[in-house]
């Protein structure tokens, strides 16, 4: 007589969830910087290493670091936006844009500064990506908010170039700590969240607000909560389903099982 084994609590849960997922009509993805990490993007909390070792990135990514030292965050950044812009997309990004294709209504909000779900091909319908916490690829004065097209050579100097409306500092356009979601971005991120079914939750540590109150708010709404990710977090505790696991194995292999869910309906 053959025995079967047993499915795992894991494959359990990537089914689970890929039924979830199956079923939805409106899907919010949150992604934090853990979708990155298999590009070679270092998260937020482990991105000191080698020389910026010595740092707090909380201090650097704010007002009040700015003004100790424009000229060490600009270097801080120019470093950043070289590594993101020499990333790729991994397969944890790219099962998100194939996932979307799936889903009647999928909106992808992202802390990242990066790019790189755009360049996976992601949000280039609808509303495009929502960048709650802005971008590292544009830049605007820190004063009066004028836009400001970095040139080449700005890359490399010791300070961050001037303003060309108001001679104060430019700066890149992120969210430092302390300062206000941007409004337009927060209030359709907000909306999507009010209304979806489903929240996956992917590579964040769930501790910057008010974003961290996204999955909260979207569970008690009716949403269920996927969270991926490959140690625990408040997220990973309070969702419905944890999938434990870095984003680029766990999101094909979900991607996959729904295809074949959504093949036999
Ligand atoms: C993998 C993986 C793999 C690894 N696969 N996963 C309420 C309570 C307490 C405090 C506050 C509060 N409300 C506001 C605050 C203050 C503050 C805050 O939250 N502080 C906390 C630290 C306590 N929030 C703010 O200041 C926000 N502003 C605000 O509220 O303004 C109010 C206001 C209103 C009106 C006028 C004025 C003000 C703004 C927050 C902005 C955050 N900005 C940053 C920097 C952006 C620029 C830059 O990058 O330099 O955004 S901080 C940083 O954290 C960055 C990230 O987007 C964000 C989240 O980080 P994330 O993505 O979670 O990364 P990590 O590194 O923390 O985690 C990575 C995860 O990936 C880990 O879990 C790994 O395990 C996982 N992982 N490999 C999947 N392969
Ligand atoms: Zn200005």
């Amino acid at each position: 007589m053959m025995l079967s084994t047993p499915p795992s609590p894991f494959a359990e849960n990537i089914t689970q969830a890929a039924q979830v997922l199956a079923n939805a009509s409106r899907i919010v993805c949150l992604t934090g910087a853990g979708v990155s990490a298999e590009s070679g993007v270092a998260t937020f909390r482990d991105a000191q290493t080698g020389l910026w070792s010595h740092f707090n990135p909380q201090q650097l990514a704010s007002q009040a670091g700015f003004a100790a030292d424009p000229g060490l965050v600009w270097r801080w950044y120019m470093q950043r936006l070289q590594t993101v812009e020499a990333a790729a997309p991994n397969l944890g990004h790219i099962a998100l844009t194939q996932l979307a294709q799936l889903t009647p209504s999928f909106t992808l909000i992202t802390q990242n500064v990066d790019d790189i779900h755009e360049r996976a091909g992601s949000g280039n319908s609808t509303e495009g990506v929502l960048h709650i916490h802005g971008s590292i690829t544009q830049f605007r004065c820190n004063v009066c908010g004028f836009e400001h097209v970095l040139q080449p050579f700005e890359r490399v100097q010791a300070l961050p170039p001037i303003c060309r409306q108001c001679q104060q500092l430019v700066r890149p356009a992120v969210v430092w700590f302390g300062e206000a979601l941007p409004e337009r971005v927060s209030a359709l991120a907000q909306r999507a969240v009010a209304q979806c079914d489903v929240m996956l939750v992917v590579g964040t540590s769930g501790v910057v607000y008010p974003v961290a109150e996204w999955p909260y708010a979207a569970q008690q709404n009716g949403a269920t909560v996927i969270d991926v990710n490959p140690i625990c977090t408040p997220i990973s505790a309070m969702a419905d389903l944890f999938l434990q696991g870095p984003g680029g194995e766990i999101l094909p292999t979900l991607l996959e099982v729904v295809q074949q869910l959504r093949a036999s309906n």
